[in-house]
């Protein structure tokens, strides 16, 4: 499991056991973007003690997705099969985990949802609440894609599946990223399953969530959209 962290450092020590205990055959990475608050520090302790845990260490704050990208790097690399992400926060619940790991077997992806029968969202503001929906709802409509929560960062990836989709051709690095991975996907002709999780608002730490982070999304979104249109659009006119 790939844990990208920006200031956790009230977090990480707490989901990194919690993991390590729900999970005792599954690996941890956490890709720190060199954190003020001296999450890097707390990594580093955590992978000392235990050789189940990893640390790969950056040099700024350069967006989820450009973390992620390096730790999937750095997990092929080292001949995982499956490769997962989850948030530090405590918004996924390693205890969890397990659902996701039986779905893999018929998937090439698996996605933690909040927004498929039996998901939920436990303590979210209506205004986030209706955020998310919002953006999952416009992903569907643009991207024409049938993924509830295309926004989600509970996930595992088959090893077949990050080789599938080209993964130096991913330029999102905010939190964009997952809705492009998901899309990327099913474009490869891939199997998504989504499975219901427990999202749990963050209690400690701040939330990176931003105006800009949402900015980037909308844009990007937009544009895949209207690049997919175009080209079904290309592809109706050349067989008439
Ligand atoms: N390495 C790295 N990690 C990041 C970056 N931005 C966010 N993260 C981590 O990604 C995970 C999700 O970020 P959050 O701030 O919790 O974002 P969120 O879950 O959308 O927002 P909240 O619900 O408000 O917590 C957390 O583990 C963060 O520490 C980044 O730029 N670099
Ligand atoms: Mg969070």
């Amino acid at each position: 499991m790939v844990i990208p962290t920006y200031n956790e450092s009230e977090n990480l020590e707490w989901i990194v056991g919690r993991l390590r205990a729900a999970q005792p055959g599954v690996d941890v990475m956490v890709v720190d973007d060199n954190s003020p608050d001296g999450t890097g520090d707390i990594a580093d302790k955590l992978a000392a003690e235990d050789d189940a845990v990893s640390v790969v260490h950056r040099t700024e704050k350069a967006g989820l997705g450009a973390a992620y990208l390096n730790g999937f790097a750095v997990a092929l690399a080292a001949d995982y099969d499956v490769i997962g992400e989850m948030d530090a926060d405590g918004s996924h619940q390693p205890e969890q985990l397990q659902r996701l790991i039986d779905a893999l077997h018929t998937a090439d992806l698996v996605i933690g949802s909040r927004y498929v029968p039996g998901g939920s969202v436990v303590n979210w503001p209506v205004q986030r609440l209706l955020l998310s929906r919002g953006g999952n709802l416009y992903v569907r409509l643009l991207l024409g894609i049938n993924v509830k929560d295309a926004t989600a960062g509970f996930r595992l990836f088959r090893r077949t599946t990050l080789e599938a989709i080209d993964l130096g051709a991913v330029l999102s690095t905010g939190y964009v990223f997952q809705t492009d991975l998901a899309y990327r996907t099913l474009t490869r002709g891939l199997r998504i399953t989504e499975v219901p999780i427990e999202f749990i608002e963050r209690e400690r730490g701040d939330s990176k969530m931003s105006g800009q982070v949402a900015s980037e999304s909308l844009k990007l979104i937009t544009r895949w959209g209207l690049a997919e249109r175009r080209a079904r659009l290309r592809r109706s006119r050349s067989t008439t």
